[in-house]
């Protein structure tokens, strides 16, 4: 019989995932995580990484796998995974894209309109008791207001597809301005927060889009705006929102991700002009299959010799 193949986890996998891996590999789940002596004993026959969108795959890790081949990422996002470092070694790197898709933008235009018609708040007023006293205050109209795209890849079209069906006005910003798109390019976050009235965030996390909404861009984005971040954390500078949103230099915002996941600031859970979820962007059991089939399809796909099915660009 062959040997098994000794795959490695790097985050809390979902359970059907978890299932598939065991039913065709050795698992050490999370062993580098918390015991020394085990991981130590495993790590040189360790020949894949099975991840999340969050995990942490350093290069110090990397380099205490002599035999690993290839990191199979559950999740679009692979910003916690140290490609340059894999690339060097001839490690694949894979990820689930396209299949999250719609998942993301539906929940991108979820939050928007959550949070200008204060949905949760309305779920609130009625649980409480409140509607015998009479209506709730008026809210914000999202039909027809000015969108802007931060990141305008697969997920962002998505979203604008979604917007353009409420009548929303679109603009967005990437790296580069994208001649083919029907939509306005502005060149900074900045510039297109002052031109919109949504600003919804959806650009790969990492080091290059770092707090790349900062106190300026909020401040271009102004009182009557709202911030809707749907990407990573890391790319919104939560210290100076968490001011934005008590001072009220923006309206509010929608955030589904967060600086230190899965803590949220206390300031931040602490205001009415938020609506929070635990990032949960891709969680539908319909998307997390696909997810899943995705993922464990590569490392499938590599231990077979097989081309793999979503590579990383
Ligand atoms: C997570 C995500 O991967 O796709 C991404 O980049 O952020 C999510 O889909 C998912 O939560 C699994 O941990």
């Amino acid at each position: 019989m062959a040997e098994p193949i000794d795959v490695l986890t790097a985050a809390r996998l979902w359970p059907p995932m978890m299932e598939a891996l065991h039913g065709a590999f050795r698992v050490h789940d999370r062993t580098h995580q918390g015991d020394a002596a085990a991981f130590a004993a495993v790590a040189p026959r360790i020949r894949a990484i099975s991840g999340s969108g969050e995990s942490k795959v350093p290069r110090e890790l990397i380099a205490q796998l002599p035999k690993l081949e290839v990191i199979s990422v559950f999740g679009v996002g692979y910003d916690g995974v140290d490609v340059a470092a894999a690339r060097e070694r001839g490690i694949s790197v894979t990820n689930t894209p396209d299949v999250l898709n719609d998942e993301v933008a539906d929940l991108a235009i979820g939050l928007a309109i959550a949070v200008a018609r204060r949905i949760p708040q309305a779920d609130r007023y009625v649980r409480e008791g409140k509607w015998p006293g009479g209506p709730m205050p008026l809210a914000r109209k999202m039909s027809g207001a000015r969108l802007g795209i931060v990141g305008l890849g697969r997920i962002g079209n998505a979203i604008a597809k979604r917007a353009e069906a409420f009548g929303m006005t679109i603009a967005y910003t990437s790296r580069n301005a994208r001649p083919e798109s029907p939509y306005r390019y502005l060149p900074s976050a900045e510039a297109l927060a002052a031109e919109v009235d949504f600003l919804v965030v959806i650009t790969p996390g990492g080091a290059g889009t770092r707090k790349l909404i900062d106190a300026k861009a909020l401040k271009a984005l102004g009182k009557d705006g709202y911030l809707i971040n749907v990407a990573r954390g890391s790319v919104v500078d939560e210290a100076a929102l968490i001011e934005a949103l008590q001072n009220g230099t923006i309206a509010g915002a929608g955030l589904d991700v967060f600086e230190n996941e899965p803590n949220v600031p206390a300031a931040l859970a602490a205001l009415d002009n938020v609506v929070l979820t635990p990032h949960v962007g891709s969680a539908t059991w319909q998307t997390r299959h696909a997810m899943g089939d995705l993922a464990f399809g590569n490392l499938v796909a590599h231990f077979a010799g097989k081309p793999l099915l979503s590579p990383v660009p």
